[in-house]
Parts: structure tokens; sequence; C-alpha cells
């Protein structure tokens, strides 16, 4: 044992039931990816073996979230189960007021028509497909605040996530404070590689947004797994819980967006919350035209309540541990074959470098997709574009050309095994060795908005 430097994570559940998966040949999966137009989110999935494309309600629920689902109240109005949600959002988040919404994107498109105003500048610690979108078709322009590191896939700061204050006092001295409705603050950043935000970072943006009159709007979607970096990394949170670090972040903010299908450990679900009962108000009449009525919004009462307990599991540090502990296990494998990877390794899944991985092609030749579907013909593996395909078109229809060409190997929660890992690596490695005989890609078509979901290519 003296050898032994650092104990091994693993995880606090054992399994109880398990879904069986196809296995396919190359031939069918040469053929399923061609039928796809080299996407991979028009993939059948049971042409899949491992599902890397989304964190996002692809996770595993426990025995006691399986059990709420008998006790949920599907009550139209008032339903127990709006309560007993509203009571873990408080007592985790501490947020004074909920709305519930069928996911993270329906509680952005509420949000973002209450509070923001033909002409307003919205900076955020960089763009989110969804997030964005809502911002632009509700008036607003997304500015990205970000630290610079965080467009730097080798840079090595801990928290590449933060938010340079300097920018944002550039974009507050040029158009007034009163055009920024809010900093739209993301926890654990999703395209940046999951990267966190320091918790003194956020203590200086709430300092500057106070004195500035500025909302700060916490797209909280991944804020536990951000939680378990400030307590690994930033002074003074070592012994600190999960619990205590979430709740202490969330007192620095205003307001909340929530997809619940990814922290929060359910299938379906999202939620708005906020501090400012008029915001509420205005969010509980735009709810029932949207959603549903403000005490369900588009959710089933046993969806509501499988995200109460998936909140309370979230917040416990031998799950963040194992959770995390499972993505650094895979992205240690992928360094150890020389896979050029975004560092440090993040939250909720790898992020490989598509242009450093295939410097040969130019990003007019969708590097990240190419690999993407390189990736799934080699061995079933699903994986997603994070570049230009994602970043899509500016509102004059100029394409963003967005730093970062990123796959993203993204790790559902409590669903794959150490073993499969291994695979997940290997595969990316047997690409790798034979990467400069891949060919690039062309989009022959391409939808009007949030393009990656369904845009279709062929193999130049
Ligand atoms: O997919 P929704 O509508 O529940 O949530 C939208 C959303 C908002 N913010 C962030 C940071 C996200 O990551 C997010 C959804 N992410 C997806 C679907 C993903 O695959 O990353």
């Amino acid at each position: 044992m003296k050898n032994i430097k650092k104990r091994s994570w693993a995880e606090p559940y054992k399994m109880k039931m398990v879904e069986l998966l196809k296995m396919t040949t190359k031939p069918q999966r040469i053929k399923a990816i061609k039928d796809a137009g080299y996407n991979t989110f028009l993939l059948p999935s049971e042409d899949v073996y491992i599902d890397l494309l989304t964190d996002s309600g692809t996770n595993s629920m426990s025995d006691r979230q399986w059990g709420v689902f008998m006790t949920g109240d599907e009550a139209y109005a008032g339903s127990k189960s709006y309560y007993i949600l509203e009571e873990a959002i408080k007592k985790y988040y501490g947020y004074k007021y909920v709305v519930p919404t069928h996911q993270g994107r329906a509680a952005e498109n509420i949000l973002s028509q209450i509070l923001i105003k033909k002409g307003d500048i919205v900076p955020g610690n960089m763009y989110f497909t969804t997030t964005r979108l809502h911002q632009e078709l509700a008036g607003g322009t997304f500015v990205d605040v970000i630290i610079d590191e965080a467009h730097d896939p080798l840079n090595e700061h801990p928290f590449k996530g933060n938010i340079d204050i300097g920018k944002l006092d550039k974009l507050v001295k040029k158009h007034g404070a009163k055009k920024i409705p809010y900093v739209c603050l993301a926890t654990n950043v999703n395209m940046a590689g999951g990267q966190p935000v320091s918790m003194a970072n956020l203590k200086e943006l709430r300092a500057y947004t106070k004195k500035h009159g500025i909302r700060i709007i916490h797209d909280m979607t991944r804020v536990a797994e951000n939680a378990y970096f400030i307590q690994q990394r930033e002074k003074g949170y070592d012994k600190k819980s999960i619990r205590e670090i979430v709740k202490e972040i969330c007192s620095y903010t205003d307001g909340a967006t929530m997809s619940a299908k990814k922290d929060a450990l359910v299938n379906i679900g999202g939620f708005m919350a906020i501090n400012d009962w008029d915001v509420f108000e205005e969010a509980r009449n735009l709810v029932v035209v949207y959603e549903g009525l403000h005490t369900y919004g588009g959710l089933a009462g046993r969806d509501m309540e499988a995200i109460a307990v998936g909140i309370a599991e979230s917040l416990d540090d031998n799950h963040q541990r194992a959770r995390v502990g499972q993505v650094e296990y895979l992205g240690q494998k992928m360094i150890e074959y020389n896979i050029p990877i975004v560092k440090p390794i993040g939250g909720h899944g790898i992020f490989v470098d598509a242009k450093a991985f295939l410097p040969h092609l130019t990003q007019d030749q969708f590097p990240a997709q190419t690999l993407a579907a390189e990736l799934y013909i080699d061995s079933g593996v699903r994986t997603m574009e994070r570049g230009i395909v994602s970043a899509g078109r500016k509102p004059n229809g100029e394409n963003y050309y967005p730093k970062l060409e990123l796959v993203r190997f993204t790790i559902p929660r409590r669903v794959y095994t150490q073993a499969h890992m291994d695979v997940i690596a290997e595969s990316a490695a047997a690409v790798y060795d034979k990467r400069k005989s891949i060919k690039g890609l062309k989009m022959v078509y391409e939808p009007k908005y949030l393009r990656f979901f369904q845009a279709r290519f062929q193999k130049l």
C-alpha cells in the first residue's frame, strides 16, 4: 500500500437493473452515420453502443427517485409535489420563489422575455446555445465576458469559468448599466469544457454588480459539479461540504434558470427561481401561456418530486467525488494516449480539441463534426460537436467562428462503468492513429435555429 499515493474513486451505489445494448458491426455503423447526414444527433439511439452525446436527461435515477414516481401528486392545481420541489429549492439553493418548467430552455425563454428589452446587452461567461438564442429572441445581444484563458484549450487555469470583471466594466462604461438587465453567470461552464467559476470571482462579481445595480442570473445547470471543484481547488473550502458551497454560490446571485436534467439527476425537468417578487409574478403569468399551471409548469407531479430527491442526492460529497472521478479517469486515459483534450479535465465530460486532432482540416470543413462521425464508425461511441456548427450564425447571418472547436465526450451520471471508459479511450486512440487519412465534411442542409441538432453533411 505504501506506493499508492491517491485512493481510487468508486461509486456510492450498486446496480439493481441494467439496460441491454445492441452491438453493431462497422459496416452497419458506416451506413447508419451516412443515413444520419454525418450528424450524431440524427442517429437512432438503438444503433449507439456508448452514448456520450449529452449528460442531459440521460442520468440513472436512484431507487428513491423511482420510489416517488409512485407517490407523486398528479393534481392539476396545487400539487403536493410542487410544494416538495419548492421546499427543496429553498432549502438547498436558498432562492425564494420557484416556477417549474419542462426543462431549462423553457425557464430561459420566460426569464429572457421578462428581463430583456430590445437593444439590451447581456454579458455572460461564454455562450450556451439555447440561452443565447432566447436572449437574442427577446431583443438582447449576448457579449462574452469570460476570462481569455477559457478560449485556450491548453491553459490550465483552475477556474476557467471566471468572469473578467475588466471586460464587464468596459461594457458597463460603453452602454451604461441601464442597458444591462443582468449578468448571465453559468456555473461549471459547459462550452468551455465543464470549467468552474471560483467563489472569489463570484464575490467580486457580486460586489461589482451591486455597485451598478445589475442583477446576476445564475445558470445553475451544473452548480454541484462547480462546487466540487471549489472544494478541491479553492483556498478555504476544503473542509466545506458541497451542500454548503452550493448554497453560498447561490447566495451571491438574484435568481436562476436550471435544467434539472443534468446535476439534479432526472430525465426531464427544470425551473426558474428568483428572489424578486415582481419578476416571480410575471413569470407565473407567462408560465401558464407556455408550460402549464404555475404549480406544475409542464411537469408531472412525479417528475417534480424526483427532482427534489435528485437535488439532495447531487449535493452528496461521495456522489460528486465518484461523478467527477469517473470523468477524470477517462481524461487521464486520453492523455496517456496523447489525445489533445481541454485542460484541466472538466466536470461533465472530456472535450477533445478537434483543431489539434485534425490540423489538416480548416474550420469550414467541420473538424469536430467529422471527428464525432469517425468515432461513431470506429466503435459505436456517440459524441457531440461543440464547435462551428454549434456556434451557429449571428443575427446578421454571418457564421460565428468560435476559437474552440471541440468534440464533447459527455458522461451521463451513474450510467457507465470504468470498463466503458476504457473502451471509449481506446476508440479515441484508434481514430487518432489514422487521423491523417480522415477527410472533412460539407454542410448540405442547415436549419434556421440551433442548426447543430438537425444539420446534414456529406463527406468531402
Ligand atoms: O436542455 P435544457 O433545455 O433542459 O437546458 C438548456 C441548457 C441550459 N444551460 C446549460 C449550461 C446547458 O448545458 C443546457 C442544456 N445542455 C444540453 C442539452 C447539453 O447537452 O449540454
